[in-house]
């Protein structure tokens, strides 16, 4: 069985990093391994919460798996909240990602704006830790901060496509930009392989909502798809079909809140779509 590593902090209510990462790589098929990075009551949306910082941990574990000699098939990092943890997390990479997938969600920042806590130095800092991964999966907004570019929600074909160029300039083979679409009634994926120079996107519906916790969800279903088997485009295009699946089980409910994507009844059908 296939072993990732992901590393990102633990929002103990809210669906989100990794109390999302873990059950759907597990639900993959996959070991998740997990290096926790924080602790906090809930993700940062929230009016108030606590966080408890475990960065002195990360050099630690580094530390204990290379003298124990455990390794990973994938490292896939997701929010990371200072600059020295993006500073960590590059040497956790240097040191145990030989012969690993690298895949990089630099989950900080939606709809234009940064998330509570973050700063555009910091989104550059992200980007340079996007040089050390594979494929790296970042939404409009993080693409754009991170390459210090205004962000543009009025794109054309051609500007996303100078867009995933420059985002594979900061180092990875390939670049994915989660949330993009060309009319009202679509949403998906614009991917970019710097190797072989080629384009792909699929998208699929467009729902009226939006919901948090959605980017985490892409990033690990995607991840999951990749070490089983599958190939970066269909992984990215799997990826769209459960979130898109996650957020109509999450409508069906008349309940639901803003941070409480059902991604768990939608799990059946990512595990079909694997088998
Ligand atoms: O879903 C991304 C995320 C993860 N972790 C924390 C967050 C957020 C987004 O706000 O605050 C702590």
């Amino acid at each position: 069985m296939k072993r990732i590593m992901t590393i990102q902090d633990i929002s103990c209510v809210g669906k989100c990093s990794l109390t999302v990462a873990l059950p759907i790589i597990s639900a993959a098929g996959v070991e998740a391994a997990v290096l926790p990075t924080a602790v906090l009551s809930t993700h940062t949306a929230f009016s108030k919460f606590t966080f408890c910082d475990l960065t002195d941990e990360i050099p630690k574990i580094s530390d204990v798996y290379g003298e124990l000699g455990i390794g990973f098939d994938a490292i896939y990092t997701g929010y990371l909240g200072s600059f020295r943890q993006l500073e960590l997390v590059g040497d956790f990479i240097d040191r145990h990602g030989r012969g690993a997938m690298i895949v990089v969600d630099p989950a900080m920042a939606d709809n234009g704006q940064l998330y509570k806590g973050f700063t555009e130095d910091f989104a550059l800092a992200m980007g340079k830790l996007c040089g050390k991964a594979d494929l790296i999966i970042p939404n409009l907004t993080e693409a754009s901060f991170m390459l210090g570019v205004p962000y543009n929600p009025d794109y054309d074909e051609e500007y996303i496509r100078a867009l995933l160029r420059s985002l594979t300039g900061l180092g990875s083979r390939y670049a994915a930009l989660t949330g993009i679409g060309f009319s009202e009634d679509e949403i998906g994926v614009y991917a970019y392989d710097s190797v072989t120079d080629s384009y792909f996107s699929y998208f699929n519906e467009r729902l009226p909502v939006s919901f948090h916790g959605t980017g985490d969800i892409y990033a690990s279903a995607a991840v999951g798809a990749l070490m089983r088997g599958r190939s970066v485009n269909d992984s990215l295009a799997l990826a769209v079909d459960y979130t898109l699946e996650c957020m109509r089980k999450t409508m069906a409910d008349e309940n639901h809140r803003f941070y409480g994507v059902n991604f768990e009844e939608a799990l059946p059908m990512y595990i079909e779509r694997l088998k």
